[in-house]
């Protein structure tokens, strides 16, 4: 039985790896923050709450680090852990230096000396890419990042790469594009949508939203998870693009879901309403950032080929997934 620690694992992404290596039998220790509110909400979703050993850990915290890897030896760590929202970097960059860029030297500098033997994976972002400097985007394609959150992911991403060139460590870089899920954080745009569109069809209350031509390549996390898992599984540690290879604006998103859920719209330039007139969506300045990134696109030949990856979800699957989800729960 092979040991995997996951930090992140009350996120998305966590949960769901979490219920993805359980399935093959791995040990799983949840390596989490203490928090006074429901944070094991996604787990217990999934029905694998129970199943996780869960040990406290802070990313901030070096001699957490170093606790955990020591204790365990684990043959796998996936650190998922993050402050992982873009607008929120802007507002609390140090909080997220420390824990996105900071938070993964501790953790290179803890399998470094106490396991070794142990395989890293990174969270690396598209983010990265910024104000991109090609498309699509490939592991070659140099960053711009444009947040905080992409300054302290770069800065994760060579480091993890040095320790993988320094001391011959098994660690792995995944650049992952956007993936959603129903299991999203609210404050996500692909959320805040399905849930503002759904409670709109009820309570007519419009949703506020920012930037609506920004352009992602949005993927569905049960997939890259996988693409996680298979990454350590190589003979050789290495880093690789995860991304559906389609890209689409925000609106186009809006437009998917209000299709879905039947809802007729005419669009004007910053607004959906329906025909005669009652507001759908509207912006606000508040839901703008200081610098954004316009367009990302993956190119995923590379894990395509190495990897043997390929995504079954595509953007209507996905949009599909988080409505039905969020009708039932309501
Ligand atoms: P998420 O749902 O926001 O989950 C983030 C996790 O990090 C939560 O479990 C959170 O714990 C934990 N965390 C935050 N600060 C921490 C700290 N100081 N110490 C320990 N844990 C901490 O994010 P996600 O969407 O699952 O993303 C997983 C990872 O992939 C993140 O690193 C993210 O930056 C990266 N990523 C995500 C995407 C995407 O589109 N989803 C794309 C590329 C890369 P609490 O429950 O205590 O808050
Ligand atoms: O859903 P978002 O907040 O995701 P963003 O900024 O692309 O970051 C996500 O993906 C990254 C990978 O590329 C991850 F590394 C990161 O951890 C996170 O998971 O925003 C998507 C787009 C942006 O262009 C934003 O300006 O949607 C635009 N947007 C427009 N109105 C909005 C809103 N985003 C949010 N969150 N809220 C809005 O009201």
């Amino acid at each position: 039985m092979k040991t995997a620690i996951i930090t992140g694992i009350t996120g998305q992404d966590g949960a769901y790896l979490a219920k993805n290596l359980l399935m093959r039998r791995y040990k799983v220790i949840g390596a989490r923050r203490r928090n006074t509110g429901q944070q094991n909400w996604r787990l217990k979703y999934l029905g694998i709450e129970n199943e996780i050993e869960f040990v406290d850990f802070d990313l901030t915290e070096p001699y957490s680090a170093e606790n955990i890897i020591d204790r365990y030896q684990p043959e796998e760590f996936y650190n998922l852990g993050a402050q992982s929202f873009v607008a929120l970097s802007f507002n609390q960059p140090h909080v997220t230096t420390q824990a996105n860029a900071n938070g993964v030297l501790h953790l290179l500098e803890a399998i470094r000396q106490k396991s070794p033997h142990t395989k890293f994976y990174q969270a690396s972002t598209s983010e990265m890419f910024g104000r991109v400097r090609e498309t699509p985007q490939n592991e070659m394609t140099a960053f711009h990042p444009r947040s905080p959150y992409g300054v302290a992911k770069a800065y994760a991403h060579y480091m993890t790469i040095n320790y993988r060139e320094s001391y011959d460590m098994f660690a792995c870089c995944g650049i992952l594009f956007n993936h959603e899920s129903p299991l999203r954080g609210s404050e996500f745009v692909t959320q805040k949508i399905v849930k503002g569109l759904v409670n709109w069809v009820h309570t007519k209350q419009p949703v506020y939203l920012g930037n609506l031509d920004a352009k992602r390549d949005w993927g569905h996390a049960e997939d890259y998870v996988e693409a996680m898992r298979l990454i350590l599984q190589q003979d050789k540690p290495d880093d690789f693009v995860i991304s559906t290879g389609v890209t689409h604006t925000v609106r186009d998103f809006i437009e998917k879901c209000l299709k879905c859920l039947n809802v007729e719209y005419v669009q004007h330039k910053h607004e959906f309403s329906t025909p005669n007139g009652i507001p759908i969506i509207k912006t606000a300045p508040e839901f703008f950032r200081p610098a954004e990134v316009d367009v990302l696109l993956g190119d995923c030949s590379k894990a395509k080929e190495i990897l043997q990856w390929k995504p079954k979800y595509n953007l209507d699957a996905l949009v599909k997934d988080m409505i039905k989800t969020e009708i039932s729960e309501i």
